[in-house]
């Protein structure tokens, strides 16, 4: 069985504890590999050996550092299948998933920030004949970079990528519950020529080694992505020691269909809305709000449709579902059918666990599942339920469907089907979302701001905004008389 290893100045090493949590495959419900359960011991000697390694990192050209993040990247392309294989035994997503979009999307994260930081140029202010100011923009020192089960790799790299990339070094822990392809990285790492103590892996549980991140003194930068409670709990204890953070939680996203919309198109991307990644998408669109006069018509072809989505090994490349994450996210993502079926809501298909043969007969998969008859401001479609489950619920005006859609806590995303440009800007506009996709799903500039509003998080990544993150802005004012 596979151990795995921090990743901590230079070297993979055991866990100060040596104790190591069993890791799943979660299409076979079966053990497959062991992850360190680190302690704040290791949290602090990643934390010794970034402190060490900020001087040198920092000071070095920036076209030097770019070169080993884009070997890095390239490095992510060349082991691409192995990578995909590994991401799809530990998350349980389809392999011609990881192929497509997870691992493709970790390489480009780095030879993004490999690249934007050669264009990344600070601000002069000039006052008249009076004064110039000017903005440096340094570095914060070690970074803490803390990420999600969902999109193991991407999420993770899409942290590290931006922080190292503007010059610090980084802490960092992937979810407990997908380790791998963060282990595998610092094996690139390794052979990328990266200095050591740049980048420092630690591997474990969140109330330990994340808690010890996130307590850290010399850590003065979180970065966050996962559950708003977790966020919530970071902010609480990073608040009164001032850090700098930025918090990804959940989502509970509208999509939004008019009846004048390009019906195939919508009916198309909305499958992949719905139940891409098992519906582990933070983005994923799982209200769905359908214009009265075409609701029966959608029902009808987007049922039928959704009954023919295979669910299966995640080796097939016919599977387009693959197992959820953990058998505790399946058993939590089934109470919220009986939860909807309490609230009165009818089950068009799905809601049951899939039961695969032979060495599958363990995993945990979940058929696709859609419910109606609910209201908008139900349990079922007010909390994050993170898994292949949509609710379908018809609207007559926009100023109600504004209403419903803007009812939940959170406001990460919203998507919109209409051919009527001006109602598609004037929704867009009065939408309470970081992010409004129209007549297209997970369309990504790297460049653009990513983040949500409300209790889906604070402060935004992507492009230029997480290099302002990851650095400190300082004012000089040169007085010209
Ligand atoms: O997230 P957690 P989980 C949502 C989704 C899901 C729920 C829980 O609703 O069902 O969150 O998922 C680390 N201090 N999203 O349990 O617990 C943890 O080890 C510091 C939305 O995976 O928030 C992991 O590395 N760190 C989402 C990371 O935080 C702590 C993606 C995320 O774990 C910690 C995933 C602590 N006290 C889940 N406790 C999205 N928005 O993309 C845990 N962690």
């Amino acid at each position: 069985m596979q151990t795995i290893k921090n990743y901590i100045n230079g070297e993979l090493l055991e866990p100060f504890g040596k104790q190591y949590i069993d890791n799943y495959n979660p299409s076979t419900g079966k053990v497959y590999s062991l992850i360190p359960d680190s302690d704040e011991r290791d949290v602090e000697l990643a934390t010794k050996a970034a402190l060490i390694a900020f001087p040198s990192w920092s000071a070095m050209p920036k076209d030097e550092r770019s070169r080993i993040m884009v070997r890095i990247s390239e490095l992510i392309e060349k082991n691409l299948d192995r990578l995909a294989i590994a991401e799809s035994m530990d998350n349980g997503k389809p392999i011609s998933l990881a192929k497509t979009v997870d691992i493709p999307r970790a390489a480009s994260n780095f030879y993004f920030y490999a690249t934007s930081i050669l264009h990344y140029a600070s601000e002069s202010h000039a006052m008249e004949d009076t004064a110039i100011n000017y903005t440096v923009r340094t570095p914060v020192g070690v970074a803490g970079c803390i990420s999600p089960w969902n999109l193991p790799l991407y999420l993770f790299t899409w942290k590290i990528a931006p922080a190292i990339a503007s010059g610090n070094c980084v802490v960092a822990k992937p979810s407990e519950i997908t380790p791998m392809t963060a282990f595998l990285l610092s094996e690139l790492c390794i052979e990328a020529g990266l200095p050591k103590g740049v980048l420092n892996i630690v591997h474990g549980y969140g109330h330990k080694v994340g808690a010890a991140i996130t307590a850290h003194p010399k850590i003065p930068l979180i970065s966050f992505t996962g559950g708003t409670k977790t966020g919530a709990e970071i902010a609480r204890v990073a608040a009164p020691m001032f850090k700098k953070l930025s918090l990804e939680l959940g989502g509970k996203n509208p999509n939004i269909i008019f009846a004048d919309c390009d019906f195939e198109k919508t009916i198309r991307t909305t499958l992949q809305s719905s139940f891409a990644n098992q519906g582990q998408i933070c983005l994923c669109g799982s209200r769905i709000f359908i214009e009265r006069s075409i609701y029966e018509k959608f029902k009808i072809e987007f049922v039928e449709r959704v009954k023919k989505l295979k669910v299966g090994n995640p080796a097939d490349a016919d599977s387009k579902l693959g197992a959820v994450v953990s058998k505790s996210h399946m058993e939590k993502v089934l109470s919220y059918v009986d939860i909807a079926k309490q609230e009165g809501g009818t089950v068009l298909c799905g809601g049951n666990q899939v039961k695969l043969d032979g060495e599958f007969a363990d995993g945990y998969y979940i058929a696709p599942t859609v419910i109606e008859g609910l209201t908008y401001d139900c349990r079922t479609n007010q909390e994050e339920i993170f898994g292949p489950v949509v609710t379908l619920m018809p609207f007559d005006t926009e100023e109600e469907v504004l209403v419903y859609a803007n009812s939940t806590q959170y406001g990460l995303a919203a998507i919109l089907w209409t051919e009527n440009l001006t109602r598609a800007h004037r929704m867009a506009n009065n939408l309470h979302s970081g992010i409004v996709w129209i007549n297209c799903w997970l369309l990504r500039d790297l460049r653009t701001p990513f983040g949500g509003v409300k209790s889906s998080g604070v402060g935004r990544e992507g492009g230029f905004e997480a290099l302002h993150f990851f650095t400190e802005p300082k004012n000089v004012c040169i007085k010209l008389k």
